[in-house]
């Protein structure tokens, strides 16, 4: 499922914009359902009001009961079609950047897709579907209910028989920490290619150890009769290499390689391989498709450390999520154009997609700025053995499926998490990660695997199997309340205690403090801006004398967070989580400017 692009052969539609919209409000959710509002259209079927796509609906009204609203919402618009698209040659395709969570959308009231899984796109082919003598209608109902099966997980509780509750309550129950924005997330847009179209591109890369030499292996989607030239061009368009058919090697002869940022002063270099595709034989349509992908040339191992280009690279980054106010985790360009601007600000070098694969425009300004990014499936809140089954492993593994497809071709990606702090002290989370590490290393050889763990270096079963130890630890927070005096040796234990246990490099991928901005004392406390200052400098203390020396274990620090977000109300939670080196507003507090020293 490539990134839908223009080119000489493909035109981009973004309808996305001010849609009709409308939450189910009956009390088994399924009035849309039984009274089939795609067919009548919305406006036909109730009352409607306005909904911004891209954007969470959670906080665009002033309506409670749409904030916390759990069940299916309906969303509705209309679009017209150049005429140019209605020939034999065109197919159509409708994507969806993102939905959460669970999809069904129609066009002219004809079902034409379904998709489980709030973060990754989905597309159909609607050529057959579509109207151009007249407008188009097209329908999605989007469901954000989390089960002990879904990823993440929730549970829903209800309160029959409790003559102490209105009746008919319920509630939607996480173990995450992050609040369960929903709705359409990420842009939609219809595109169309030739009837012959390169539907999927897999590269993967070998670098001679001198850097006088690599190889751009590529794979793309084959069906037979196809006639296929791949060219790769340089950043300013010139032609390194080209050769012919669906899959095979171009040699490249002094690469200049992808460097993330500090590791050289060519940072993010990308080239361009351009696949035409068409089509031999008498019929054949005269139009090839042709499909540009941005590529970056690099290695990425494993050993005592992790190497890029077989140099050393240690992690300077942060947690961070998608999340900003009023659009929730709706996609906004001038958020994530601020936030790459506030990571060049910091200096950080990497970033943890937490906890949920982020948005294709994100991970390809990752590609040009040379940020390096460990990639996360949205599997955060397996805390109970239920969710430990076969339900949730086939699902898993789909989503690994297809965060792989989406998210290969990305030189940012050095290393894939599969799970955010799972129960991995359980028996069957032994059996259950072996599975899907085995898995996405199936799917992508060329990249280390691991999951984020916070279960004890003596009870946990599942490190096992990762190729990088991922641990949050928040020393002088959660554990060790205020008493910053014991935290560079509790730290350093703790660290050491997995490097015996594993032998494997170790990154501390979340540490950290609740801040509220302008709270200040001295000596410093809880939740004031001084109280982080004072556990960073702790933290830098154990950090610095792991990553020094003949051994050094430590391959990487990510301070948990970026900013500061919204989650489910708590009253561990003071209006979100304060944890942020921003304010949700993007506004630095003080311990961002000690960060920035350091990194
Ligand atoms: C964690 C979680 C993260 C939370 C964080 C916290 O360990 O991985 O999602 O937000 O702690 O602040 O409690």
């Amino acid at each position: 499922i490539l990134y839908p692009q223009e080119s000489e052969s493909r035109e981009v539609k973004d309808i996305s914009g001010r849609w009709r919209f409308r939450t189910d409000n009956s009390s088994s959710r399924d009035a849309g359902f039984t009274q089939r509002w795609w067919e009548r259209g919305l406006e036909e079927s109730g009352p409607v009001i306005d909904m911004p796509v891209p954007a969470s609906y959670n906080d665009i009204t002033q309506e409670k009961n749409i904030r916390d609203f759990v069940g299916w919402v309906w969303y509705e618009t209309n679009f017209f079609l150049p005429k140019s698209w209605n020939n034999a040659n065109t197919r159509v395709w409708l994507r969806v950047g993102s939905a959460h969570y669970y999809s069904m959308v129609w066009v002219n009231g004809v079902k034409v897709m379904e998709h489980e899984g709030g973060h990754l796109p989905f597309e159909s082919d609607v050529t057959t579907r579509l109207q151009y003598v007249t407008t188009n209608r097209v329908t999605i109902a989007v469901n954000n209910t989390l089960t002990p099966n879904t990823l993440p997980p929730g549970k829903i509780n209800h309160y029959m028989g409790r003559d102490d509750y209105p009746e008919g309550y319920f509630t939607q129950e996480y173990q995450f920490d992050f609040f369960n924005y929903a709705g359409i997330h990420r842009p939609v847009k219809l595109y169309t290619t030739p009837l012959v179209r390169t539907s999927e591109i897999a590269t993967t890369y070998d670098v001679t150890t001198d850097h006088a030499s690599a190889t751009v292996h590529y794979r793309r989607r084959l069906f037979a009769n196809y006639n296929v030239t791949v060219v790769l061009q340089s950043a300013n368009g010139d032609v390194i290499n080209k050769t012919t058919g669906g899959e095979g090697d171009i040699i490249v002869t002094n690469p200049r390689l992808w460097w993330p940022v500090g590791m050289s002063e060519d940072v993010g270099y990308l080239y361009t391989l351009v696949v035409y595709a068409g089509v031999f034989g008498m019929n054949a349509p005269t139009n090839t498709d042709i499909y540009r992908l941005k590529i970056g040339i690099r290695s990425v191992s494993v050993d005592s450390s992790i190497k890029i280009n077989g140099r050393p690279f240690y992690v300077i980054g942060v947690g961070k999520h998608e999340d900003w106010d009023v659009r929730g985790k709706g996609f906004d360009w001038s958020m994530v154009v601020k936030d790459f601007n506030l990571l060049d600000w910091l200096g950080a070098n990497a970033f943890r997609t937490s906890h949920y694969p982020y948005a294709e425009e994100i991970m390809q300004m990752c590609d040009e700025r040379g940020i390096v990014v460990v990639d996360e499936c949205p599997a955060v809140g397996m805390r109970s053995a239920d969710n430990f089954v076969n339900k949730t492993l086939t699902h898993h593994l789909n989503v690994i499926g297809e965060l792989v497809t989406r998210d290969r071709n990305h030189p940012s990606v050095i290393m894939w998490s599969v799970a955010n702090e799972p129960s991995s002290q359980l028996p069957q989370a032994a059996n259950y990660f072996k599975t899907v590490l085995d898995r996405v290393r199936e799917l992508d050889p060329t990249r280390p695997a691991t999951f984020v763990c916070n279960a004890g270096y003596d009870s946990d079963v599942a490190t096992a199997f990762v190729d990088v130890v991922c641990v949050n630890k928040y020393e002088g927070w959660y554990d060790d309340a205020g008493r910053v005096e014991v935290i560079r040796k509790r730290l350093s234990y703790f660290l050491n205690k997995w490097y015996e246990k594993r032998g494997k490099p170790i990154i501390h991928m979340e540490w950290g403090a609740g801040v509220i901005s302008g709270f200040h004392s001295d000596p410093s406390l809880m939740y004031t801006e001084e109280y982080l200052c004072d556990v960073m400098r702790e933290h830098f203390q154990t950090f610095d004398s792991l990553r020094a020396g003949s051994n050094p274990i430590l391959a990487g620090e990510m301070i948990w967070n970026f900013a500061d977000f919204a989650t489910a109300q708590a009253t561990t939670r003071a209006y979100g989580n304060r944890k942020g080196l921003f304010t949700r507003h993007r506004q630095p507090k003080s311990p961002a400017f000690v960060i920035r020293e350091r990194y």
